[in-house]
């Protein structure tokens, strides 16, 4: 694998996942291969799993890591081609990828969607510009539309959960809309249902009406505005917020937080089939979801969370092994 921006990287699904059951049961088994390797991460906006789970791997594999906040820590990037830089940008995206790149061997880089430039962000803006100045393996933490290496963790988890459990049928999979006192990125749910799509699981989304993603990453999976019937006989129930995708509000939250109807509460959970609860983190507690649930034994977001070492570290060892035949 040189890059990793998303699903259609892998080839082969069931053979990733493997791979990361592998990785999992033999953290450091291949703690020579990153030797002398270096791993560039570079932060457009907060991190903490994100941030801590890939240097963890990235140390599991033997490679050095350096990070980077950009615009706190560095000078403010200019991401405009052709931009007259007398304002208060100091150094162009041109230079400073190509600077970053020139000491790494993979740069990974963490650019949300502005909410504001529809255009800018379907495109990927940042991490293409990246991807061009840079020249080097890209590994995605969260762009402007996914956020691939929480959704194989996420994928990860259930099949866990599957396997543990026994489970004879096809999971079923709910993906609920949830309040957020702030708009957010559609990146999460994005990636979820792209990865969702390609697994071995039946994929329904709930979100009230306007809150519709890009169907790019949805279609086929069944869409309900009615969030109590689509939980009906869940065996996982994926929450998030996000922001309007459509053109005339794009970026905007069409609800306010203090609507707490869509909030995955006990009563909710007790829709489904003993369903488990999850979460990307980090959440609004008692907004996006209830304490009792995320308090309780169903809940999976410190299990997610432990998956994201093992989701960084199979996408590097992979990323690792084709630099070594390059
Ligand atoms: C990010 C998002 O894409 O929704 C990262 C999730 C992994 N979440 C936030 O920015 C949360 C910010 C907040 O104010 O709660």
């Amino acid at each position: 694998m040189n890059s990793f921006t998303s699903v259609h990287a892998v080839p082969d699904l069931p053979a990733l996942l493997e791979a990361a059951l592998e990785v999992k049961a033999q953290p450091l088994q291949w703690n020579e291969l990153g030797r002398n390797r270096t791993l560039g991460l570079v932060f457009f906006n907060s991190s903490l799993r994100t941030r801590l789970s890939t240097q963890k791997a990235a140390l599991n594999l033997g490679m050095n890591t350096l990070v980077v906040n950009v615009g706190t820590e560095t000078w403010k990037l200019e991401l405009q081609d052709g931009a007259v830089m007398d304002g208060d940008t100091v150094e162009h995206i041109k230079e400073g990828a190509a600077v970053i790149a020139a000491y790494c061997d993979i740069v990974a880089v963490r650019a949300f969607a502005s909410l504001t430039d529809k255009a800018a962000d379907t495109s990927e803006h940042t991490l293409e510009q990246f991807r061009r100045y840079a020249q080097k393996p890209l590994l995605s933490l969260e762009s402007a539309t996914r956020h691939p290496l929480q959704s194989f963790a996420d994928l990860i988890t259930i099949e866990e959960i599957r396997r543990r459990e026994k489970m004879t049928r096809r999971p079923k999979v709910v993906l609920s809309w949830a309040p957020h006192p702030k708009a957010l990125p559609q990146a999460v749910p994005n990636s979820f249902a792209e990865w969702m799509r390609r697994a071995d699981v039946d994929l329904v989304i709930t979100h009230p009406e306007g809150y519709e993603l890009d169907e790019q990453f949805t279609k086929g999976a069944q869409i309900l505005h009615n969030q109590d019937e689509a939980l009906h006989d869940a065996d996982f129930v994926y929450a998030k917020n996000w922001s309007a995708f459509n053109d005339g509000n794009y970026g905007t939250m069409l609800l306010p937080a203090t609507d707490r109807s869509w909030t995955i509460t006990g009563d909710k959970m007790r829709l489904t089939n003993n369903g488990k609860f999850m979460h990307c983190l980090p959440t609004r507690r008692n907004v996006e979801v209830a304490d009792e649930v995320l308090d309780s034994a169903s809940s999976l977001v410190l299990h997610q969370a432990q998956n994201r070492v093992v989701a960084a570290q199979t996408i590097l060892k992979q990323m690792l092994e084709d630099l070594k035949e390059g």
